[in-house]
Order: C-alpha cells, then sequence, then structure tokens
C-alpha cells in the first residue's frame, strides 16, 4: 500500500477520499477562525504523501543558459529574506458538488470546503529565481514546479505559472517553508510548497522538488489535461484541452457556512456566517445575503485583515444578524459576494457547468426551516 506512510489526519475533517487523501473541515469550523488551524486546513492529495527527511532535502532550481543552477538545502532557503503573508488557496473543485446535483461531473464531491487561509512564509521566488540568473523576460515562459510525489509510473506532480507573475515582487510568490509559523505539516508539502497568491490551489505544488523555466507550460497531467473550463455543451466524447487555457486567477467566491442545508433556526433572528473571496489579488468589497430566495438584499458585515489594493491575497469572513419576522416556516438564504473590478457570482449553475466541475461560484443557497 503506497498510501500506508500517509500521516495521521484530524478526526474532523470531511474525508472525500482516503487514497489518496482528500478532505475538507465542516463549514462551521472552516468560518471559527480567520486563520485555518494547520490540523483542519483543507488537503487535496492526488499521489501518497512522500515523507522527506530535512537534513538531505534539496531544492533543485534549473539556471538559464548563462546562469547557474542552484541546489538548495532547507537553510540555504533560509538564507534569502524571509517573506511572510495571508494567503487563502481554493481548489478549482471548490462546491463541485452543487454541480454534480445538476448534471454528473468527474471529480471529487467537494462541499463548500475546499478553502482554506494560512499564513505562509518562505523565501520569494523571484529572489531564488534572479539567484540563478533567471530575469523578467518579454517572451512568454512558464515557471515550472515538479513536487517530490508520484504514481507507481514515477511520474510527479506538476503545474506552472506565468514567469512573469514569478518574477513579480509584488505577486509575493513565496516558496513557503512555514505555515501559521510551524513547518509546513506533511499533508501541505513538508519542506517546501509554492505558494502563488490570488491563483488556483493546483499550482501551489507541495513537496518542492525542482523549479524550471521553460518556453511552454508544464506537460503535467494537471496543467494541461485537468483544471481547465469549458462551456456547458462539451463533454468527454468532444472535450479538447488543447483548446482552454489552464485556470490560474480564480473567479470571485463566497458561501454561506452558517447555519447549515436543513437545519432548524430559531424565530426571531439568524445570524448567517460565511466567506467570501476573489482571485487576483481582487478585494471582496461586498456580500449580498439573501433570506428569500434572492427577491430582497441586506449587506453582510465583513471581518478579518485588512487587504492591500491589487493584493488582497486572503479572503473576508462575513456576517448577517437579521430578523425573522413571526410567522415565517422557512428561508431560502442566498449569497452572493462582489469584488473590486465589480465582478459578481453567477446566479445558477447551469450556465457556468463543466464536466470537470471546476470554478463552481454561483450564489450559495442554504434552505432552513423556521422553529415555531
Ligand atoms: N502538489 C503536489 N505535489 N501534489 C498534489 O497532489 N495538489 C494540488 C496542490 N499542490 C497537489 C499539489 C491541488 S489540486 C491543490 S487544491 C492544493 O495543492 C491543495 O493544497 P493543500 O492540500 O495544502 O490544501
Ligand atoms: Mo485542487
Amino acid at each position: 500500500d503506497p498510501y500506508a506512510d500517509d500521516p495521521i489526519r484530524h478526526p474532523a475533517l470531511k474525508v472525500n477520499s482516503q487514497r489518496p487523501f482528500n478532505a475538507e473541515p465542516p463549514p462551521e469550523l472552516l468560518t471559527e477562525n480567520y486563520i485555518t488551524p494547520n490540523p483542519i486546513f483543507f488537503t487535496r492529495n492526488h499521489l501518497p504523501v512522500p515523507n522527506l527527511d530535512p537534513n538531505t532535502y534539496r531544492l533543485h532550481i534549473v539556471g538559464p543558459p548563462r546562469g547557474q543552477s542552484l541546489s538548495l538545502s532547507l537553510d540555504d532557503l533560509y538564507q534569502f529574506p524571509k517573506h511572510e503573508i495571508t494567503v487563502t488557496l481554493q481548489c478549482a473543485g471548490n462546491r463541485r458538488s452543487e454541480m454534480n446535483q445538476l448534471k454528473e461531473v468527474r471529480g471529487l464531491e467537494w462541499r463548500a470546503g475546499a478553502i482554506s487561509t494560512a499564513r505562509w512564509a518562505g523565501a520569494r521566488l523571484c529572489d531564488v529565481l534572479s539567484k540563478a540568473g533567471h530575469q523578467p523576460c518579454e517572451t512568454e515562459a512558464h515557471v515550472c514546479f515538479e513536487g517530490l510525489d508520484s504514481d507507481p509510473t514515477g511520474t510527479a506532480y506538476g503545474a506552472s505559472i506565468p514567469l512573469a507573475r514569478a518574477m513579480d515582487p509584488e505577486a509575493e510568490v513565496l516558496l513557503a517553508y512555514e505555515m501559521n509559523g510551524q513547518p509546513l505539516p506533511r499533508d501541505h508539502g513538508f519542506p517546501v510548497r509554492v505558494v502563488v497568491p490570488g491563483v488556483v490551489g493546483a499550482r501551489h505544488v507541495k513537496w518542492l522538488g525542482k523549479v524550471s523555466v521553460e518556453p511552454e507550460e508544464s506537460y503535467s497531467h494537471w496543467q494541461r489535461r485537468d483544471y481547465k473550463g469549458f462551456s456547458p455543451s462539451v463533454d468527454w466524447d468532444t472535450v479538447d484541452f488543447d483548446s482552454a487555457p489552464s485556470i490560474q486567477e480564480l473567479p470571485v467566491q463566497s458561501a454561506i457556512t452558517e447555519p447549515k442545508d436543513g437545519e432548524m433556526v430559531e424565530s426571531g433572528e439568524v445570524i448567517v456566517k460565511g466567506y467570501a473571496w476573489s482571485g487576483g489579488g481582487r478585494a471582496v468589497i461586498r456580500v449580498d445575503v439573501s433570506l428569500d430566495g434572492g427577491l430582497t438584499w441586506q449587506v453582510a458585515e465583513l471581518d478579518g485583515e485588512k487587504q492591500r489594493p491589487r493584493k488582497a491575497w486572503a479572503w473576508q469572513l462575513w456576517q448577517l444578524r437579521a430578523s425573522v419576522p413571526p410567522g415565517i416556516k422557512e428561508l431560502n438564504i442566498v449569497c452572493k459576494a462582489v469584488d473590486d473590478s465589480y465582478n459578481v457570482q453567477p446566479d445558477t449553475v447551469a450556465p457556468i457547468w463543466n464536466l470537470r466541475g471546476v470554478l463552481s461560484n454561483a450564489w450559495h443557497r442554504v434552505h432552513v426551516r423556521v422553529a415555531p
């Protein structure tokens, strides 16, 4: 069993698959803290978790023709200026289960918990690439990452991001060795992972082994044959993965974490809680909540670390206290967020349905009954 050496996990996690391990925190725990505690941070593994020795660990940075390749120990990585930022990480498949309800999609049945937030610390990728002699370049190029996890054929997890993002100090792409002040937990990439603020989880390569600059995107399955969006009309017989760009920055997202679907709430007043986030450093400027399925709206209170313009890498938690007039027997609670480009979420799933169930960001809906 290649998974026999996987780490022990927190019992509160809702497991979507054991081997490889994929799990999300229950919604009410997800928004209990602005910073997600490491043991309940959602986990998305495609392969067995490698067990890496920090003393012999080396990160291989391939240099350009007139530069130098680097083989960095953890101590070498600690010599670069330490950069710490709060970043929300979201899987492209977050909320896939809602797409699957409409029409079958292929993928893990994530509910709204394939998203979490941590303080990440490490070396900036641009500093390490510069040390190897790389420069921002005008022609299009990509930084390819390879994980040290691999399948039985020896194929490693891999992904890439554009060189322009990697070399931009303002984009704050990290080679992270700390998560919430601790060494990375094994499930989250020990000893080193990539953190690409504002970008889909799939590019945040864990157990990082190799970084290279290439004229083309990574040839990895997960860059080229997955994590792409398609029209609702495309099915598995007609899909052409080369026709769509890889997902990088994610669209605006929000979800309700309390109350839970199907719950009974007290009459008089209801407290609705949730999270909201947008990709590409776009800040969430507002969350609208409806208790009547979208007929009328109230503006929720936002809470969390103040985000910098163009660098809003972390989510906002939100809350709404609303009165429930007597006689109301049920509530159709809906939330939708707006980001600082005034991007909004689509009201229903059907027009964004896609065969892989990614980018599921329709208005989030929760139905509750009201206690008499
Ligand atoms: N990196 C490696 N090496 N192997 C993986 O399976 N999964 C990716 C990414 N990096 C993955 C990886 C995906 S799809 C996501 S959403 C994030 O890791 C999840 O990170 P987390 O498990 O720390 O939440
Ligand atoms: Mo993912």
